[in-house]
């Protein structure tokens, strides 16, 4: 355990509580081990939390909720100021930990905390901005207004790929809304989640408001179900699969509750034939091999124009030679292993599929044998497979470094192809002619969440407003209004006049 001494300063132990109420919760669930992806190794324990637990959980988070929603908001954004402050003592430590869970390389690991310490910022002016309308009335002495209230408790369901960021978006923004949470981390990494908590809920504990922030580890039939069909908790956020999100979508949708979804992306970047292509192939690079192709947003489908399609495929096939694999936290590795080894199968069939639908491997194609300590661990190559718009394996999001590079005659084909499939979420287009690009970005042009010229399709600042459509859920977290997801609005109409006038004039009795 040496080699990971710093995970006691982030108190996680050999066997760690599953739960947190404001307390750690002595949970008795059979023992969560994750897996280091890096070595195939086990990693300290979790111990599960079972229905009882649950049901402790929210119980604390009501009634921490009942004092919360009382706090003036920008009271509450001090609490998430503060919480900042803690994310930037603990960076190194929490990005160190992201890394040997998820696999994602020590500076990605960075760049997700700092994520986490962006959106704190942007929270707390947030706590000063949570703005309503007023609006005209149409009868003399009234007015309207809109105002923003706490919604209550919300449940946040999170994915392996971004263990701590995810979360963060929701609770930051959602405490200063004047919410409560429930978090129930990805079961392949549990203990980003652990320690997440214990670094933000100890700013909160100071005042008896710990429970904001609680936390389950647990399996979806014990504890997943529980919080879909609870109607104490009126918003579902969560981030993960298609799958699971039709899943919430019916269990949350049945009892009338709102889901925030942010699913699948299948996100073609485009490069025309004036790209500057230098900066295109460290965008496509960063974003098919960044995280190891295990972000929402990662680049999947490289959209080039036929007469630039050789030139690009070797500068991208020489840049992937050059992208050493191996152990994340090793400053010169650029790309981990994969999650565990159902990812390295999804990978290999995703490679033999576009086989024998007639796609042609540039580079990689086969998972990555490593030496030493990291036998064990899940690695593949980073691979580009020359491709068909019509490819059945093209319209699917495999979460690996897969690259399907497809050549195209112009802008219009490109966006026709770019939407052709079930997902909405990111999008880019290289290009110097801003016709092209304002096509890219107009109503007939990209139908994604996100849509971007001459930047990559990943990578998105927290200031914007994050998610995308069709397939992908439709949800927006992170910056922009999103907090408006977070809070109920009321329309309230006001007469300080002496008369009862009707709206639409009409005159009842008298
Ligand atoms: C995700 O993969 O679920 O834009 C989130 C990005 C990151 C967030 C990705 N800021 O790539």
């Amino acid at each position: 355990m040496s080699q990971y001494d710093f995970l006691s300063s982030l108190g996680i132990q050999d066997v760690n509580p599953g739960a947190y109420d404001g307390t750690w919760i002595d949970t008795t669930g059979p023992e969560l081990r994750p897996i280091n992806p890096a070595t195939g190794k086990p990693l300290p324990a979790v111990k599960d939390a079972n229905r009882a637990d649950y049901r402790r959980v929210v119980k604390a988070a009501q009634q921490a909720w009942l004092r919360w929603r009382e706090l003036p908001a920008p009271k509450r954004g001090e609490y998430v100021r503060r919480i900042g402050e803690k994310l930037r003592e603990r960076k190194d430590e929490l990005g160190q930990l992201v890394s040997l869970e998820c696999g994602k390389i020590y500076q990605e690991g960075l760049g997700e905390i700092q994520e986490c310490i962006d959106i704190a910022d942007f929270a707390v002016g947030l706590s000063r901005q949570l703005y309503g309308l007023t609006i005209a009335s149409e009868r003399p002495q009234h007015h309207m207004r809109e105002t923003w209230h706490p919604l209550g408790v919300v449940g946040i369901i999170t994915a392996f790929n971004f263990p701590a960021a995810v979360w963060a978006w929701n609770a930051c923004v959602s405490l200063v809304c004047g919410n409560a949470h429930v978090w129930k981390p990805s079961r392949k990494t549990p203990l980003t989640a652990l320690a997440m908590t214990r670094v933000c809920a100890e700013v909160l504990e100071e005042d008896g408001f710990g429970a904001l922030l609680g936390l389950i580890v647990g399996t979806d039939d014990e504890v997943g179900n529980a919080m879909l069909t609870d109607q104490r908790l009126p918003l579902i956020s969560a981030t993960g699969s298609v799958r699971m999100g039709r899943i919430v979508a019916e269990k949350v949708g049945k009892r009338l509750g709102r889901s925030l979804l942010e699913l699948g992306g299948n996100n073609a970047l485009t490069v025309l034939d004036d790209a500057d292509l230098g900066l295109a192939t460290r965008a496509i690079v960063f974003g098919a091999v960044g995280t190891a192709g295990q972000r929402c947003t990662t680049t999947r489908r490289v959209l080039v124009h036929h007469k630039i399609h050789d030139e690009l495929a070797r500068r991208l096939v020489d840049a992937y030679g050059t992208v050493k694999i191996g152990d994340p936290l090793d400053p010169a590795t650029l790309m981990g292993p994969l999650i565990d080894a159902q990812a390295v199968a999804q990978f290999e069939a995703a490679v033999e599929a576009a086989k024998s639908q007639g796609g042609e491997v540039l580079t990689g194609g086969t998972a990555h044998r490593a030496e030493g300590d990291l036998a064990g661990g899940f690695y593949v190559q980073p691979t580009i497979i020359k491709a068909r718009a019509d490819m059945p394996i093209v319209q699917e999001e495999t979460f690996a470094p897969i690259l399907y590079l497809i050549p195209i005659k112009g802008v219009n084909e490109a966006i026709r192809i770019q939407n052709d499939v079930p997902q909405g979420l990111s999008s880019a287009i290289f290009t110097r002619n801003v016709r092209h690009a304002e096509r890219f970005l107009s109503a007939v042009g990209s139908d994604c969440g996100i849509a971007n010229v001459n930047i990559g399709t990943s990578g998105a600042e927290i200031g914007g407003a994050f998610g995308g459509e069709k397939e992908t859920g439709g949800g927006r977290e992170s910056g922009s209004d999103s907090w408006k997801a977070y809070m109920r609005r009321q329309t309230s109409t006001v007469n300080w006049g002496t008369e009862l006038p009707l709206a639409q004039g009409i005159q009842f009795g008298e």
